[in-house]
């Protein structure tokens, strides 16, 4: 694995984990247990209510139809899709055993054992798409099953606590609604403990938004303003919310759509849209047969059908480019890889940075793992690690502290200016002053902390102005 290409926080941490390692046989074991945490790639958690269209989203984003969205059995389980070959189902049952499953062709028919004994379904796939973030797609919450709530809760939420086996492990979570989040939703998304940087929240079916596909507008464009606006309204939550068209995305990303298909549907061009939903409904014969229009309705939804019909004669491939060009999918890609994708990364490193400080508590070679934890947060790699740390309990202890906004936007912003609340062109005089101003903002805080948590942050943020202060 070393001869990989690390990035500076795993090389960081693998390093630490030799050093642990050379302590001596039993150590060597914690060694390689927690490094099985650092070679994983982080999960993305994928959470909503029944219907959302979570395993639509996990098809399209996976770019194969896996994960079942008819009412099968496995949609009221966890399910972990993982890049691996060759592809294969384990069902992780609730004392951590695991057992083979079945499969045709990806999909799970048939559960080995009850749904309440299965903790979660491990499932791998090749493919590149989850190459850098293993997706978790959930049964959903606060919805008809309170068992599928119950299910989702244990694995995500009570499991971690009790049984560290038969728990996900989650790092960042995407949470779903198809209008405005309910109360009970958020309510259920704080307590699963992420930070508004490492949740993401997705306005799906933007494609039926509003008054829908024969409305007087534009579906897509009005989930797109709805989308912002509830970015805003959710910021101490969500780092972004993002409109998709997951149905969209999922025929176009899996190669559901055929060359037939786009000639069917082009063959319905020229029907007033209100006389083709009609006709959808129908049994009419008419030019396009009954079971095909109901194939491209599942395949496009009303709103495909209707807008898409003009690109259909143009042939199969510039339907799929539209389809792909309005399912927000390209966008929501670019979001998980750069910044949801990079911050469980992020918390990840601290998760095994709490592993370590926990040998360092109870190991009896505690002093030597306590200078291996000690060096690993002075390490300058592992900066944004420590700041992230910070974060987690601050949002815990007072979230509404200016010392946790300060926390955010250091942790957010590539950028010393942007880190600062400056903008991007501010010279290297500005971020310098302004370092030096925020560091004695600090200094004065730490005279009168509201809490421990506050105390512990205070010290990193007045470490970190004084680096950009210099100017490193
Ligand atoms: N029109 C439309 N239908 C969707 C979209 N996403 C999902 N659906 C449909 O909604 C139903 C439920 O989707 P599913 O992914 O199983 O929801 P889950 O319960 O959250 O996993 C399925 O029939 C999907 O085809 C979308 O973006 N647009
Ligand atoms: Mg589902």
């Amino acid at each position: 694995m070393t001869a990989r290409q690390l990035d500076p926080v795993r090389a960081s941490l693998d390093r630490a984990l030799h050093a642990l390692a050379a302590l001596g046989p039993e150590p060597a074991e914690h060694a390689n247990r927690i490094g099985a945490i650092l070679w994983s790639p982080p999960r993305i958690v994928i959470v909503g209510r029944l219907k959302a269209g979570k395993s639509t989203l996990v098809n399209a984003l996976v770019g194969a139809p896996v994960a079942e969205t008819a009412a099968l059995e496995a949609t009221s389980v966890v399910s972990v899709y993982q890049d691996g070959a060759p592809a294969r189902v384990e069902a992780v049952l609730g004392d951590g055993t695991r057992r083979p499953i079945d499969t045709a062709r990806g999909q799970v028919s048939e559960l080995p054992v009850p749904a309440d004994e299965i903790s979660y379904l491990h499932r791998w796939l090749p493919s590149a798409a989850i190459r850098d973030y293993t997706l978790v797609d959930t049964p959903g919450l606060a919805t008809l099953t309170s068992e599928n709530e119950a299910r989702t809760r244990r694995v995500l939420i009570d499991g971690y606590a009790q049984t560290r086996t038969a728990s996900v492990d989650a790092d960042a979570a995407v949470f779903l609604f198809d209008s405005t989040p309910r109360a009970d939703e958020i309510a259920f998304l704080r307590q699963l403990g992420f930070t508004p940087l490492t949740t993401l929240g997705v306005l799906s079916r933007a494609d039926g938004f509003g008054e829908g596909a024969l409305g007087a507008r534009d579906p897509l464009a009005h989930a797109a303003e709805h989308a912002s606006k509830l970015a805003a309204e959710l910021r101490e939550t969500v780092m972004a919310v993002l409109p998709i068209a997951g149905l969209l995305a999922e025929t176009s990303h899996t190669g559901a759509l055929t060359e037939t298909d786009a000639r069917a549907l082009a063959a319905l061009d020229g029907i007033a849209p209100l006389d083709l939903i009609d006709l959808l409904d129908s049994e009419d014969p008419g030019a396009v047969p009954p079971q095909v229009r109901g194939r491209l309705l599942d395949l496009l939804g009303e709103f495909g059908m209707i807008h898409g019909r003009a690109v259909a004669a143009r042939g199969g491939a510039a339907l799929n480019e539209w389809l792909v060009a309005n399912s927000g999918v390209p966008q929501l890609r670019g979001v998980l890889s750069h910044y949801l994708g990079a911050f469980a990364a992020v918390r990840r490193a601290g998760r095994i940075m709490a592993e370590l400080d926990q040998l360092a508590y109870t190991h009896p070679a505690r002093d030597q793992i306590r200078a291996i934890t000690d060096g690993l947060r002075s390490d300058p790699a592992m900066h944004t690690v420590v700041l992230f740390e910070h974060l987690e309990a601050m949002l815990e202890a007072d979230p509404t502290s200016p010392v946790t906004a300060e926390l955010r936007r250091l942790i957010e912003h590539p950028s010393p200016a942007e880190k600062l609340g400056l903008l991007p062109t501010a010279t290297a005089d500005e971020v310098r002053g302004q370092a030096a101003q925020k560091r004695a903002w600090a200094q004065g805080q730490a005279l009168s902390t509201m809490t421990a948590a506050e105390d512990a942050a205070l010290v990193t943020l007045i470490h970190t102005y004084g680096l950009l202060t210099r100017g490193a």
